[in-house]
């Protein structure tokens, strides 16, 4: 079958970087192995229009990824494609697991993946092709009509039939094996039209960057992460497995720097030792390595950080979050201030660089609460401190919290990034004018200090990017209008 996977185009309002998706890799690849012709189409990257690519291409089933922002430029793209193509629409990724219905209501969207996707998009692609078997033409008003059942007992899944009735099928099984996953399709990217390879901090050295993940899930569940697409089992690899992939992306695609996107990558300890062993043996220890997300600051000793250290790891993050110790126990985030202090002192002192994730304006702060979380960060000094501004995502505790206690400040989901600075709900005495103040003054407060200043301007990712950050710089520092160009430009292309 000819199947194609798509990233619908979506940009932050302040950032230009492009990565290749994740998901979207390990879809193709199991799509590959299958026997499809698998075609990713990244519209962040592509410089033909959709409609075109579809015409010429004539899937017989596509995919689109869409977390929050996205998910109307999601919306979009299907309805571009079913004007020109008759052909089944599957939705997928963070946000339309939380909300399928929501999507699955539009005329153009049949179908939705709710969760981790492998197995669900192989079951659909194996019903699709048996259907298309028996069919001498194809549509898909007689794939999803009623009668057919060809969905019905199709875990992870939510359809429509063709007679708009809607259904949700069961939740699928997480997959017990992750070793049995192909790696990624990285083949299949226009690699060379990406600005980073791997999200979050590339380019560290100036290198070329790739991502890997480890483990899937996270046991814990703090009220403001919207993890809980993912399956609450924490899953992870084999050290071994997880060694032959790093060593294809050492040796056969020329890694200089491997970000590890884990969410939570040492929930078992033993299990990441046993992989900094094999990348010592395996002389696999040249190549750097970072925690792109936060790792767990209670399983973080000093022995467990020197030996990753001796494995290459360069730089660890820990989400912090908050330097409040009550508001610390109200997100769940099961961890106390003097854990983390120790976490930050055992990485420092074993040479690794930190990054601090903190939130500012979450449920229940106060101008006194958010400056002890300034204080925290000043105190932990990271070589990177993150402020994000509390952004509820649907799904959360945090987004049930302000639904029922508190007023959101918009009402549309391309509002959904925290990058832009604004305050997205308010809650009692909470007003977005305190919280957006407190934002810049955390980051005035912690980068504006002669160490950080000095330390930032001496990494040479600092002078790599430059224009970025100094652009970042900018818009942190002083107040700013909102950039409306691009969301002008999508809501050009077609009102959802
Ligand atoms: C790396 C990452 C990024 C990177 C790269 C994103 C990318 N291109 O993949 C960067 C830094 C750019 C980024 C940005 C943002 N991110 Co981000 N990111 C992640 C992170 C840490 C890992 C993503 C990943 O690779 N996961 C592993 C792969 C295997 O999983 P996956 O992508 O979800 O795909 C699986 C399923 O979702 C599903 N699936 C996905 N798509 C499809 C499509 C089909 C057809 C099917 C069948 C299935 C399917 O199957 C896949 C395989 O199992 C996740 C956290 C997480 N654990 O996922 C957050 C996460 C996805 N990000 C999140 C957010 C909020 C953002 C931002 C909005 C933040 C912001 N700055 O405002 C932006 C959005 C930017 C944009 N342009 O869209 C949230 C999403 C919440 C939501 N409701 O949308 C997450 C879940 C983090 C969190 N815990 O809150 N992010
Ligand atoms: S913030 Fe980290 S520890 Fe908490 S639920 Fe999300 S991934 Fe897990």
């Amino acid at each position: 079958m000819r199947v194609v996977l798509i990233n619908p185009r979506f940009r932050l309002p302040i950032d230009t970087r492009t990565t290749p998706h994740l998901g979207l890799a390990y879809l193709a690849a199991v799509s590959e192995r299958r026997g499809d012709e698998v075609v990713i189409f990244d519209c962040d990257v592509e410089d033909r229009p959709i409609q075109d690519f579809i015409q010429e291409f004539r899937p017989h089933l596509v995919g689109i990824t869409a977390n929050t922002p996205q998910v109307k430029q999601a919306w979009r793209t299907a309805r571009a494609i079913k004007e020109v193509h008759d052909v089944p629409i599957v939705l997928g990724g963070p946000h339309v697991s939380v909300l399928p219905e929501e999507s699955v209501e539009k005329p153009y969207v049949d179908m939705v993946v709710r969760g981790e996707g492998e197995d669900v998009w192989i079951d659909i692609s194996n019903r699709v092709e048996a259907f298309l078997k028996d069919q001498p033409t194809f549509s898909t008003q007689a794939l999803m009509h009623p009668e057919n059942e060809v969905f019905k007992d199709c875990l992870g899944l939510t359809y429509k039939t063709s007679d708009g009735q809607v259904h949700h099928n069961m939740d699928r099984p997480p997959i017990a094996d992750l070793d049995s996953l192909p790696w990624p399709a990285y083949h299949l990217f226009k690699m060379e039209r990406y600005t980073n390879l791997q999200p979050a901090t590339d380019h560290v050295d100036g290198a070329r960057s790739f991502s890997i993940l480890t483990s899937r899930g996270c046991p814990y569940r703090c009220t403001f992460c919207s993890q809980s697409i993912m399956p609450i089992k924490w899953r992870s690899r084999s050290p071994e497995n997880v060694l032959e992939e790093w060593r294809h992306l050492v040796v056969d695609l020329g890694a200089e720097e491997i970000g590890v996107l884990d969410d939570s990558a040492n929930i078992r300890v033993k299990r990441l030792e046993q992989l900094a062993h094999l990348l010592i043996e395996n002389r696999l220890n040249h190549v750097p390595w970072i925690f792109v997300n936060g790792i767990r600051a209670n399983l973080a000793s000093k022995e467990l950080l020197a030996l990753l250290k001796q494995a290459g790891l360069k730089r660890v993050a820990f989400g912090v979050e908050t330097g409040d110790p009550d508001i610390l126990l109200s997100i769940d985030k099961k961890v106390d201030m003097d854990t983390i202090r120790q976490a930050f002192k055992n990485a420092k002192e074993v040479g690794l660089e930190t990054i601090g994730f903190f939130i500012i304006g979450l449920p229940g702060e106060t101008r006194e609460t958010m400056q002890r979380t300034i204080d925290f960060a000043i105190e932990l000094d990271p070589l990177i401190a993150n402020f994000s501004m509390m952004t509820p995502y649907p799904g959360t505790k945090v987004y049930e919290i302000v639904k029922r206690q508190g007023r959101f400040l918009i009402n549309d989901w391309e509002d959904y990034v925290f990058f832009d600075q604004k305050a997205r709900y308010e809650l009692g005495d909470m007003t977005a004018e305190l919280v957006e103040e407190m934002y810049r003054k955390a980051y005035r407060q912690f980068y504006l200090r002669p160490g950080p200043i000095w330390r930032r301007v001496k990494t040479k990712d600092f002078w790599l990017n430059l224009p970025r950050n100094v652009r970042i710089a900018l818009r942190t520092f002083f107040p700013h209008k909102e950039k409306t160009g691009l969301r002008k430009q999508i809501e050009a292309e077609g009102a959802i």
